[in-house]
């Protein structure tokens, strides 16, 4: 008796149950009896987005646009009805036609187009810039396969395609009418009037996909766009395709696909590296053609502007290197195509464009072939080379102190065997600012990576320290836990303001909160039990301390040492009698993360933990005091699950390594106490939650270069218990996987080994005591929860909109522009 109808916007559940109905008949990519509650949200909510768009269109105000190769949103579904905060109306609606909103949720297929932390922060980025109301848009590529699906075998990691676009996403619309062309290869022309001009080679077409951007309770509703690669048709030659040229006509389509098929995969061959090249310019190239028409669109659409305007309507923040072409692109359009000079194209430029570093890894700082670039992108080597050469010029006249320091600090690098543009140099140069994503990480880009840069630019040099929404990683992942938190601080503002949180801190100690808090955690404990059974077939017991390590298997993220860990106290309960057993504290160690399809140490890494988990969760011994298990594909929905159930998370690299770190707030913001060392935000992170509630070990930043110094000098004396794990693991405990390769890495003399390059071995027992420190405070249940609740009070910093906020002021220079 439910009425088939549209409804924009609808808030009652029998509106809402008959749009839903509605669009199961009537929407275009489905047939009449499939049930499509997503589309029924949608349709309700483009009335919004529309309105958003025309009144930034109407006020013209500076607007930011966030370059990024990777946006993690995961699912959106939950997000969206709760930023509308529809969630019980729409809960009964779908009962009402005889469906749970949990069932229907798990329906959706992650949006996986990044890797980890960096994709992930880009979402929780887009997040808040609708929550404050800010006219900022994200640019990135529409991937046909995102991340691939991690599987665990025999064998160890298999990866698979995960296709997230199998059944069609309802949550993009395409944008037939917005397209640009972007060009690959050709040649340079000099025109008669001596400009210079890029023709030839080949051009294919981008093609835009909008994905909708709710904000928390307020009107405006941003954009994603993402590009995808298309061949013209009129490219698909008819006159060849006569000839029987069949094979050249569809290369250039063949060629297209290609483009926006798969994230980039990490390591590659050369091939592979022209191909993420392709992808990067295509982002930029695509991004800055929309952005620049926009520019001339608005005001009085004429598109008679002056460009000294631009910078102050247009922001470009480029999300690591993987933009950097967007500033030679910039440059190329301003001069090539709307004629301006040199120094008028660099004034706007440099003024515009914005750079976030996310990695001090030497390997992970791109470089790309200088050769290889010249084929596919002539024109913009030439600017680099410009811009390599005024920059040198202005070092030798104004600072002929640094003269000794050029070869470091230019853009190319002329290394006779194999000549490469560095990217961040170029980054560094160009953009008017640059940060770091903690204060620790920033301090050490200013201290080392680009300390020759500051000297020249004292003030270019920033800190945003990183942050996550607390719309899904507390509000939606977390909802019993949500409820009690705003029964005590008697608010829901927290939700937008995080540091109320601190208000929680006067309750710290009251039972009656320790108990609800305690209930809360239990639920989501329970909820994570049930999630584990399913995915692994491993009963694991929610009255044990659940502890969890969640991220990319890397070796500088130490995995390794958690898992050594984790041997060490298998072998000592092994060792123990019952009685003593009896005294222990018992764990549940959860791992889950993805290694690169070519990192073979990590790969050894996953199967050394499923291997370790595979012994002990049978040893009858043991089992009710220890299960170890390695949670299979590891992503933004899985995080929801894991987070809200944990109690102690491992956040644990060599110091100095994490740039910053992301779950490590989302652990801390759900009431998860942290072990770690001193780097990244975790700095931060114990300094707001107090450092009785972060279990604290291991070297420090500073520390790390001597103690690897010290190491290779033969002055590293391992710990008993050190040596006492690796030999258990030598012995075949585990079984008979070859684990000596990686067991090398951590000794100073081998041929697979970097001598312990990321200090295992040193922390090893600092981090063996810290482990027994939170056994012993987990005894104790009233303390426990105390650092649980004050944990949670004391993450307030870490909110996005924090972030974002100083983002726009201080980086952006933009303003709220609200939808009325
Ligand atoms: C160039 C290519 C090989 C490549 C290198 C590195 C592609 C992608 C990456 C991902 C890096 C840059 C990344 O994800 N960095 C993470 O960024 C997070 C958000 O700032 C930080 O929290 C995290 O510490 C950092 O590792």
């Amino acid at each position: 008796n439910i009425p088939v109808a549209a409804h924009p916007l609808a808030e009652d559940p029998t509106d809402i149950a008959s749009n839903i109905k509605y669009h199961a008949q009537y929407s275009p990519h489905f047939s009449p009896i499939k049930f499509e509650p997503e589309q029924a949200y949608f349709a309700a909510a483009e009335s919004q987005w529309n309105e958003t768009y025309l009144h930034y269109h109407k006020v013209d105000p500076k607007q930011t646009y966030y370059l990024s190769m990777e946006f993690l949103q995961g699912r959106a579904l939950t997000n969206a009805i709760g930023n509308l905060d529809i969630q019980d109306a729409y809960a009964s609606a779908l009962n009402k036609l005889g469906h749970e909103l949990e069932e229907i949720t798990e329906q959706e297929k992650d949006m996986a187009l990044g890797n980890g932390g960096l994709g992930r922060l880009a979402s929780c980025f887009l997040d808040s810039m609708a929550t404050l109301n800010l006219p900022a848009w994200g640019y990135g590529l529409r991937y046909r396969y995102g991340l691939f699906k991690q599987s665990i075998s025999k064998a160890g990691q298999e990866e698979m395609a995960e296709d997230w676009l199998e059944k069609f996403s309802p949550w993009e619309v395409v944008r037939h009418d917005v397209v640009f062309p972007v060009r690959f290869f050709g040649h340079v022309e000099v025109l008669p009037t001596g400009s210079r001009k890029w023709v030839g080679g080949e051009v294919l077409q981008a093609l835009a996909y909008d994905v909708p951007i709710p904000g928390y309770k307020t009107k405006n509703t941003n954009s994603l766009r993402l590009w995808e690669a298309k061949a013209s048709a009129a490219d698909f030659n008819l006159f060849q395709f006569n000839d029987g040229q069949y094979q050249t006509a569809a290369e250039l389509h063949a060629r297209a696909q290609q483009i926006c098929a798969v994230l980039y995969p990490g390591d590659a061959t050369e091939e592979g590296k022209l191909l993420r090249l392709k992808q990067q310019f295509f982002l930029c190239s695509a991004s800055l053609q929309d952005l620049i028409a926009r520019f001339k669109e608005r005001k009085d659409g004429t598109g008679a502007r002056e460009w000294s305007e631009f910078p102050t309507k247009v922001a470009v923040q480029l999300n690591d290197t993987h933009p950097t072409l967007a500033i030679p692109e910039l440059m190329r359009l301003l001069m090539d195509e709307e004629g301006l000079g040199w120094d008028e194209a660099w004034a706007v430029t440099s003024k515009t464009i914005a750079y976030t570093n996310h990695t001090v890894l030497p390997e992970a700082l791109e470089k790309w072939s200088l050769v290889v670039m010249t084929k596919l992108l002539p024109r913009h080597v030439e600017i680099i080379e410009e811009i390599d050469k005024r920059f040198i010029a202005m070092i030798k006249s104004t600072r002929p102190d640094l003269e000794s320091k050029i070869s470091d600090m230019r853009i190319l690098d002329h290394n006779p065997n194999k000549p490469v543009v560095r990217m961040a140099n170029l980054c560094v140069v160009s953009g008017h600012t640059v940060n770091g994503v903690a204060q620790l990480h920033s301090d050490i880009l200013k201290a080392e990576l680009f300390a020759d840069y500051v000297s020249i630019w004292p003030t270019k040099f920033q800190n945003k320290t990183n942050g996550i929404t607390p719309r899904r990683w507390l509000k939606f992942c977390s909802p019993e836990l949500s409820e009690i938190i705003t029964k005590w601080l008697k608010t829901d503002k927290w939700v937008t303001n995080l540091d109320l949180l601190v208000g929680l801190r006067e309750f710290a100690d009251n039972p009656e909160l320790q108990a609800e808090w305690d209930a809360a955690k239990m639920a989501n404990k329970q909820r994570l039990t049930e999630y584990i059974l399913r995915v692994t077939g491993e009963s694991i017991d929610p009255n044990s301390l659940f502890d969890i390590q969640v991220k990319r298997i890397h070796e500088y993220k130490r995995q390794l040492l958690n898992i050594l860990g984790a041997v060490y106290r298998y072998k000592k309960l092994k060792e123990m009698s019952p009685e003593e057993r009896k005294n222990t504290t018992p764990r549940t160690i959860m791992i889950g993360g993805k290694a690169f399809a070519t990192y073979t140490n990590a790969k050894r890494i996953v199967k050394l933990v499923d291997d370790v988990g595979a012994v002990v969760n049978t040893d009858p011994e043991v089992n009710e005091y220890l299960k170890i298990v390695f949670v299979p594909n590891y992503n933004v929905s899985v995080a929801e699950v894991l987070i809200p159930g944990s109690e102690l998370s491992q956040h644990i690299s060599t110091a100095g390594m994490e740039a910053s770190g992301t779950s490590n707030m989302k652990f801390a913001l759900n009431g998860c106490l942290i072990i770690g060392t001193l780097d990244g935000a975790n700095v931060e992170i114990r300094e707001e939650v107090g450092e009785d509630n972060f279990f604290l070990f291991g070297a420090t930043a500073d520390e790390v270069p001597k103690l690897r110094k010290d190491r290779e000098n033969g002055l590293f004396k391992p710990d008993p218990r050190y040596e006492e794990a690796k030999q258990f693991i030598r012995s075949k405990a585990f079984g008979s996987y070859d684990y000596e390769p990686l067991l090398d890495s951590l000794e100073g003399n081998s041929g697979f080994g970097r001598g312990d390059y990321f200090l295992v071995g040193h922390d090893f027992p600092a981090y063996i005591d810290a482990q027994a420190k939170v056994d012993e405070a987990y005894k104790d249940r009233k303390r426990w929860i105390k650092m649980s609740i004050l944990s949670t009070a004391g993450s307030g910093k870490f909110s996005s909109d924090r972030t974002i906020s100083q983002y726009a002021k201080e980086i952006w220079n933009i303003e709220e522009c609200r939808v009325p």
